[in-house]
């Protein structure tokens, strides 16, 4: 659809019947307003005027309705009154409905004052508007605002989409627990049984203004029989990729092997149960560890904060909030933008 025909916009609810009225507007609207109606009688492009006038609307040659059009100068529009059904008016070139756009959706569903802020930000700074603008730029600036437009906009998709996070590592290291205390609530069964954890658990949390996906999985370890395999194989699954990992380790003991294989670049470690006194022998490429005690439901906001901030210096964000500018919020936005 070109942007003149985008600039169609129905002023009524839309229903399953009556009248809609669609409006025209802008400086050129009778012209464009000429180009879809026709007068009664011999079909000759009708220019309207302030005086309601009965006309016939045509889309691609076809005569669509017969409407009542009149020009509202102090409002800068031409009002079309026309048959309401959805017959008629989804053949009209329309404008997006309003509260469709990814701001909108993100306004509706913010999960925090960050999110929030963000699609305030992004309602005010259209992004369809700003890929728009790219056109008319002269080539050396383009590239630059390109640039410029994709930084802000991985930012945006991460505060826009929340990111999942595995939490893994060895059957009792206390990654159930860590996940209770993520969620501020006793949302997952934790205790001495190694594999006590089977099916995956996901919850959505806010961590440092980020959205998370958080999920749970079974722990690596000995299993003996189809159903601890079978966990420990969607366990694998869901971090395959370049899910972001949680790493949690029983800091009060030496480190299993199978917990530094799960180790990646994508892998925030927790040395837990720093409450127990930590044993010796970490392992170098664990420097950059999260010390912490999770036993105590009381250090859950401490924890959140913790982890929250250590996932947001792994995945090299900035502070959430406003980007800065017009952002692209999801994929199809992303799309938009030219190479
Ligand atoms: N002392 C202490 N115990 C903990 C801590 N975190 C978890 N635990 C305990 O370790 C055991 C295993 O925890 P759980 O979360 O079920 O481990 P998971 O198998 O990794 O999910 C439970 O008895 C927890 O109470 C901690 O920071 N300190
Ligand atoms: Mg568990």
């Amino acid at each position: 659809m070109s942007s003149e025909q985008a600039r169609l916009r129905v002023l009524t609810p839309r229903g399953i019947g009556g009248v809609s009225v669609v409006a025209i507007e802008g400086a050129d609207r009778l012209d464009r307003a000429a180009g879809l109606l026709r007068r009664r009688g011999d079909d000759a492009p009708m220019r309207p005027s302030a005086r309601p006038t009965l006309a016939r609307l045509c889309v691609d040659g076809e005569v669509l309705d017969e409407v009542l059009v009149f020009d509202r100068p102090d409002r800068q529009r031409v009002e079309l009154h026309l048959h309401g059904s959805e017959a008629v008016l989804g053949a009209l070139p329309l404008m997006p409905r309003e509260g469709s756009s990814a701001a909108d959706r993100l306004l509706r569903s913010a999960l925090g004052d960050a999110q929030l802020a963000l699609a305030l930000e992004q309602r005010a700074h259209p992004w369809s508007e700003f890929v728009a603008g790219l056109a008319d730029a002269p080539d050396a600036e383009r590239a630059a605002a390109i640039d410029a437009a994709r930084a802000r906009s991985r930012v945006a998709v991460a505060l826009a989409r929340p990111c999942r996070v595995v939490l893994c590592g060895a059957q009792n290291a206390g990654k159930s627990t860590l996940m209770n205390r993520l969620l501020f609530q006793d949302r997952v069964l934790t205790g001495d049984t190694p594999g006590l954890t089977r099916d995956p658990v996901r919850e959505l949390t806010v961590l440092d203004g980020y959205p998370y996906d958080v999920v749970d999985t079974a722990g690596e370890g000995d299993v003996d029989d189809e159903i601890d395999r079978a966990a420990l194989a969607r366990a694998r699954a869901l971090r395959a990729g370049d899910a972001v990992r949680i790493l949690v380790v029983d800091g009060s003991h030496a480190v299993p092997a199978a917990a530094r294989a799960l180790h990646n670049a994508r892998t925030l470690v927790v040395r837990n149960k720093q409450d127990l006194g930590l044993a010796a022998n970490w392992p170098t490429e664990f420097v950059d560890a999260l010390t912490l005690s999770c036993a105590d439901p009381a250090d859950a906001p401490s924890v959140r904060e913790a982890v929250g901030a250590a996932l947001r210096a792994l995945r090299g964000l900035p502070p959430a909030g406003p980007v800065g500018g017009s952002a692209a919020l999801d994929d199809d936005e992303l799309a938009m933008l030219p190479n």
